[in-house]
């Protein structure tokens, strides 16, 4: 094993890990005030040096940040390590040019994949496993953060990537896969791909972590049933390094954060004021020892719930709820990150007006997205075969904004029903959250 994976560090008392976590807090602050001119205005804005954070608690009168300031700094902005010093980066689906990008030094890389190390450990993962990695992989974070996981570990690592499912399959079967990593969504389809195709009993898994997207206990019931195995959430996200900010473990009650990596804390979206166990706020991270893309306080937008409780598998990490929702109208389909605005922009770029529904839906286990929108006054003249036309041009539209295809269906002038107050843009049919 190597020098970054402690799981001895998971058990550790209380007043041990507050003092790794004050000492990281600090280090932080520091090279972010030397490196990263944007944050240094940002603490000298409220009168506050790296010296007057003195104890955990003065964490309370930092600032915070959000997606829109590594928006504002795109692409170098934050970085707080010389170029020259990184050896990746990843980054989020969003809007050309205004992506998020996560760089990582040999350092970062190796903290993260060792967060994924202990999530499948957690899982029961061994180096006699075989982990097969089937989350896409690339820009997005969960193939890449699992293989280096797994590779750590010393399991014999499968990187099928997502999609082309028969193959998927059939390295199941032939390899006695014994953990499977992929969005739980894509577990869904492959469980019903194996009973369609008669091959369940040639399956040898004990185990999948599943992430990246709101998934219900339902869901979990659903999977763990027909593919025979356990299933363990993931949490984390691209901002932070990936996937293993937080993980479950055999107890299925919450996810581990890695604390001697992160400092969690559960604030009132509005007033940032602290929330108490067990009650929902949004969750904000801080990293402790990351050198690139170090974060202070970032808003991850996440609704949950935190617990001290002790937990029955002897780990003192805090545990996270699933996410329970967003403080933000971020919609997450097909797995990637899709912001209403951003289809509105299409639609305006495209001479519509803002009369449109985005509706998300699931059809046996796969997100659909549907955008309504009104046509214009001329359009509607039209005859039928230029309105398709119209719909396939926003569709391809659409698809080089978002990433993933929406249907797009042209409706009436006026028929979108008009509100007084706020627009209800989106129906989610999904019913992901609790
Ligand atoms: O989704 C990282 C990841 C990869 C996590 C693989 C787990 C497994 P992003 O693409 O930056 O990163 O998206 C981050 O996804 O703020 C949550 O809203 C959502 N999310 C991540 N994990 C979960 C989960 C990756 N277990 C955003 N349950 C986050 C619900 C999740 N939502």
């Amino acid at each position: 094993m190597n020098q970054y994976y402690q799981p001895e560090k998971e058990t550790a008392s209380r007043d041990q890990i507050s003092s790794w976590q004050l000492e990281g807090l600090k280090k932080t602050v520091q090279r972010m005030y030397d490196h990263v001119p944007y944050y240094r205005a940002k603490l000298e804005a409220v009168g506050l040096e790296p010296g007057d954070i003195r104890y955990l608690e003065d964490i309370r009168k930092l600032p915070t940040l959000s997606k829109d300031d590594l928006r504002e700094n795109y692409p170098y902005g934050l970085l707080a390590s010389p170029l020259s010093d990184c050896v990746r980066i990843q980054s989020t689906s969003g809007t050309t040019g205004k992506r998020v990008i996560a760089y990582y030094t040999q350092h970062d890389v190796d903290l993260w994949e060792d967060c994924c190390a202990r999530a499948i450990v957690a899982a029961g993962g061994t180096k006699d496993d075989v982990v097969q990695v089937s989350y896409g992989y690339g820009l997005f974070t969960g193939g890449p953060g699992l293989n280096g996981g797994s590779h750590k570990l010393g399991s014999l690592t499968v990187p099928t990537s997502s999609g082309n499912t028969d193959r998927q399959i059939q390295f199941m079967c032939d390899l006695g896969t014994t953990i499977l990593c992929c969005t739980p969504s894509y577990a869904a389809y492959l469980a019903e791909s194996i009973h369609e195709q008669g091959v369940r009993d040639k399956i040898r898994l004990k185990a999948g972590i599943f992430g990246a997207e709101a998934w219900t206990e339902e869901m979990r019931r659903d999977i763990q049933d027909q593919l025979g195995l356990k299933a363990y959430d993931i949490y984390g996200l691209t901002e932070l390094s990936g996937p293993g900010v937080s993980f479950e473990c055999h107890a299925q009650a919450g996810m581990h954060v890695n604390e001697d990596h992160f400092i969690v804390e559960c604030v009132d979206p509005n007033t940032l004021e602290p929330v108490p166990d067990g009650q929902r706020g949004e969750i904000v991270f801080t990293s402790l020892d990351k050198e690139a893309s170090p974060m202070v306080r970032y808003r991850t937008r996440d609704i949950g719930i935190l617990t001290h409780e002790p937990c029955e598998c002897g780990r003192t990490f805090v545990r996270m709820s699933k996410p329970l929702g967003r403080s933000d109208d971020m919609l997450i389909v097909k797995g990637v990150n899709v912001f209403p605005s951003q289809i509105e922009e299409v639609l305006l770029k495209n001479g519509y007006q803002a009369n449109y529904q985005i509706v998300v839906d699931r059809v046996g286990n796969s997100d659909t997205i549907e955008v309504r929108v009104e046509m214009t006054p001329d359009m509607f003249s039209d005859d039928l075969s230029e309105i398709s036309r119209y719909e396939k041009h926003l569709v391809a539209a659409l698809k080089s904004m978002l990433g993933i295809m929406a249907k797009v269906s042209l409706v009436s002038p006026k028929s979108i029903e008009r509100s007084e107050g706020k627009a209800v843009r989106v129906i989610d049919r999904r019913k992901l959250y609790v």
